[in-house]
């Protein structure tokens, strides 16, 4: 009751406890729902890590049916000569079949030459197809729905390397690092009509996963995600212990349920994923999960809607997301013009996560100032890093530098 009274107090307020060191009104970490403390490793992967899990899937990104998929690969293209000659670029099809029917994914590899194999892999979707990441005009056009050109939505050639500056092939690949990227589209084309065309009906036929628990675009997204991995393992070049996983905003909404979901992931970076991404829902700053709800109602599980102008009544915040990283590194990168994404929300959170971190004896986030960090001061030194960019809601070199720089304490 008393706990219930101050809820409201704070969501008509609008002041959140969450975050600071002091974790009022959001769920504790290492406490299950009926108020067991959870004081060891065992314990926390037994029970508290399942329980979250589980309400994340349920009540948020919805539930994988662990439908068994036929996947098979064909390269349909190959060459060691791309970026100049310091990278192989390779084009494979994924092929996935279930329940009779069939789906495919592009993904578009970069490899560095000249180095020893295997080496390590960022993998992270696009939101534009393949060919919009990079001017190399080898890079295959998709025949899907694209965003761009608004109205026509099909691929232009005018449109190639429209988003190369979030993908900064080049310098991955000189600091040693394979590049991999799947446009969303091919797993769930982002728009309300998406749902047929998308995995979904493939993974679902049959199942007895209620409607209101089901994925929509983000948990498709994240499935195809693990799909990339799928195939990592079975490419020698690429070192499916080293994966960096990588998202930007809605991609970065659907990576850190990928990589909370998915332990092969040996790093998680989030940039900029702001609501039902890294940001506490609880905090009520920028977007909102009302919003996001309506905005995009085919992105999350239609559960989540109960929590519409309702969020102290979620039984768990993204914190708790942040927290089913561990004991894997764990990056946050806010941007300082992207309030709707609420930067406070998302160090709030990446800070709250750190009781994970350390039941195993690993440095959560360490912050003594006031407030947030100053912009472009990275904060590295723990397993669980951030970073505040100075500009707008993007994904920029500074980052990517920044994602491998973090990448490199555990890797070299
Ligand atoms: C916005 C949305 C955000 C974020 C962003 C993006 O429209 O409100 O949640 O996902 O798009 O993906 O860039």
């Amino acid at each position: 009751m008393y706990k219930r009274i101050a809820a409201i107090l704070l969501s008509v307020t609008g002041v959140s406890l969450c975050f600071g060191q002091q974790a009022d009104g959001c769920p504790p970490v290492l406490e299950t729902r009926d108020g067991v403390r959870v004081t060891t490793i065992r314990e926390w992967e037994r029970i508290r890590r399942p329980e979250i899990l589980e309400l994340f899937a349920t009540q948020m990104y919805g539930v994988d049916p662990g439908t068994k998929v036929k996947t098979s690969y064909r390269v349909l293209e190959e060459d060691a000569r791309a970026l100049g000659g310091k990278a192989t670029r390779r084009q494979v099809r994924m092929t996935f079949a279930a329940n009779g029917m069939e789906r495919t994914a592009d993904m578009l590899l970069y490899i560095p030459n000249g180095v020893r194999r295997p080496v390590p892999v960022i993998v992270g979707l696009n939101f534009q197809g393949n060919y919009a990441t990079t001017s190399d005009p080898a890079v295959l056009m998709t025949d899907r729905w694209v965003p761009y050109p608004k109205g026509i939505n099909r691929p232009a050639d005018s449109l190639r390397g429209r988003a190369a500056s979030r993908w900064p092939y080049e310098r991955a690949v000189e600091r040693g690092y394979a590049v991999a990227t799947i446009f969303n589209g091919d797993f769930f084309s982002d728009r309300r009509e998406g749902y047929d065309g998308s995995v979904l009906p493939m993974l679902y036929a049959g199942s007895t996963v209620p409607d209101s628990a089901r994925m929509k675009a983000v948990g498709a997204w994240a499935w195809g995600l693990s799909r990339a991995v799928d195939y990592f393992e079975k490419a020698r070049e690429l070192d499916a212990r080293r994966i960096v996983l990588l998202g930007h905003s809605r991609l970065g909404k659907a990576a850190l349920w990928a990589g909370a979901s998915d332990p092969r992931f040996s790093v998680v970076v989030s940039n900029d994923s702001g609501s039902t991404g890294a940001a506490l829902a609880r905090n009520k700053r920028g977007e909102n999960v009302e919003r996001i709800n309506r905005n995009f109602p085919y992105w999350f599980a239609d559960n989540y809607k109960k929590y519409n102008d309702n969020e102290f009544a979620l039984p768990v915040d993204q914190h708790l997301l942040l927290a089913l990283v561990a004991p894997r590194p764990l990056y946050v990168g806010s941007a300082s013009r992207d309030q709707w994404a609420d930067p406070a929300g998302e160090f709030g959170a990446a800070r709250l996560c750190g009781d994970a971190y350390r039941l195993y004896g690993l440095r959560p986030l360490e912050w003594k100032g006031e407030g947030l960090p100053p912009v472009n001061t990275p904060l590295q030194k723990g397993d669980v890093a951030y970073h505040l960019r100075e500009g707008k809601h993007d994904i920029t070199l500074y980052d990517w530098e920044r994602y491998m720089d973090f990448a490199d304490k555990y890797f070299k």
